[in-house]
């Protein structure tokens, strides 16, 4: 162990502390003993007219990293980079292949519609496959727990090989999720493009933050905090580093997270909190109070960038937000595109 590792271990907190903030901050039974959506309860209708009023110059900033193979999971074993495949190209649509299992040699699109398509009409199809959280995703209520429950007490066995009866994405959707989101660029106060790797951000700065950009968490806010991490993707550091020395959030933070009440919290590294031990017997320890006792889901991998250059710009560091997940039963996350609007 280098004397820096050794440094870092000495600062582990025990899991009593951890145990004890979690106590303060659990939200179970608050929007009652059925409840599967956790802090989105907290983005009301009104909230959600009063969030789209913020979209004044009409401006649009998709946040969504490429789906694509060269992503960051690369040949790691836990996850696999999206596969992009065609079904149906070019080629195929132009009825000069043969067609080995028979059909006859005319397009696809004939082949397979004949009564309907003979003609002119030719399409292509494609299929990805990839691991639901190996892109821009949300972190459903299902997603992480420990000590056998999940949010709301459910127990862990809720979440099944053919779905999370319990806490899946799909619980979710009647919520958008849409509403104000709140832009904390941590990078920028800072005065670097990128926050240094294990770097850790602690509720005093998140403080900082607003005051300096002029803005409040308001509650049901979703809050999106720049560490400027992505953009060292494939620059500044390799893929393995990237993945496993991700600056973020401390655990402590969740205490400023539910005084907030904030509804959902993303960013732009790979799994919202800071990487490392921060606590002993616990690997992701912000995972665990905000999806297992707070109800709050989490965004990862969304690229804040071009929305925070606008922000620096006009000054505004609030915007409407429409990030919805895909209606996948049971699943514990979802790909998705999510929009800011200004
Ligand atoms: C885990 O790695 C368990 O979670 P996430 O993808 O949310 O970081």
């Amino acid at each position: 162990m280098t004397l820096a590792e050794e440094a870092r271990r000495a600062e582990l907190a025990s899991f009593e502390e951890f145990q004890e903030l979690a106590a303060r901050v659990r939200n179970w039974g608050r929007w009652g003993e059925s409840d599967q959506i956790g802090a989105l309860n907290l983005i009301t209708p009104e909230k959600v007219r009063d969030s789209a009023e913020l979209v004044r110059a009409g401006k649009v900033f998709p946040l969504g990293i490429r789906f694509h193979a060269d992503g960051v999971w690369g040949p790691s074993g836990l996850r696999r980079n999206p596969i992009h495949l065609f079904a149906i190209d070019g080629g195929d649509s132009s009825g000069l292949g043969d067609h080995l299992d028979g059909w006859p040699d005319v397009s696809v699109a004939d082949s397979i519609f004949p009564h309907l398509w003979k003609g002119r009409t030719r399409y292509a199809d494609d299929v990805v496959i990839m691991s639901l959280q190996s892109s821009t995703q949300w972190d459903s209520l299902g997603h992480v727990w420990y000590d056998d429950q999940l949010y709301n007490g459910y127990p862990a066995a809720a979440v099944t090989s053919r779905g999370a009866t319990r806490n899946g994405i799909e619980r979710t959707l009647a919520k958008g999720v849409v509403g104000r989101a709140v832009l904390l660029d941590v990078a920028r106060h800072r005065g670097v493009d990128s926050l240094a790797p294990l770097s850790p951000i602690h509720a005093d700065e998140l403080n900082e933050v607003c005051e300096a950009q002029g803005v409040e968490v308001r509650s049901g806010d979703i809050l999106l905090v720049r560490t400027g991490w992505w953009s060292m993707f494939g620059r500044g550091v390799d893929a393995t580093t990237w993945r496993t020395q991700c600056p973020g959030l401390h655990w402590t933070t969740a205490t400023w997270l539910r005084e907030k009440d904030v509804a959902a919290v993303a960013s732009d590294n790979i799994a919202v909190e800071v990487s490392g031990a921060t606590v002993q017997e616990a690997m992701l320890p912000l995972h665990m109070l905000t999806i297992r006792d707070m109800g709050v889901m989490l965004g990862e991998f969304w690229d804040l960038d071009a929305l925070a250059a606008d922000c620096a710009e006009d000054g505004r560091y609030e915007v409407h937000l429409v990030a919805a997940p895909l209606n996948i039963p049971g699943a514990v996350g979802s790909p998705l595109n999510p929009i800011a609007m200004k």
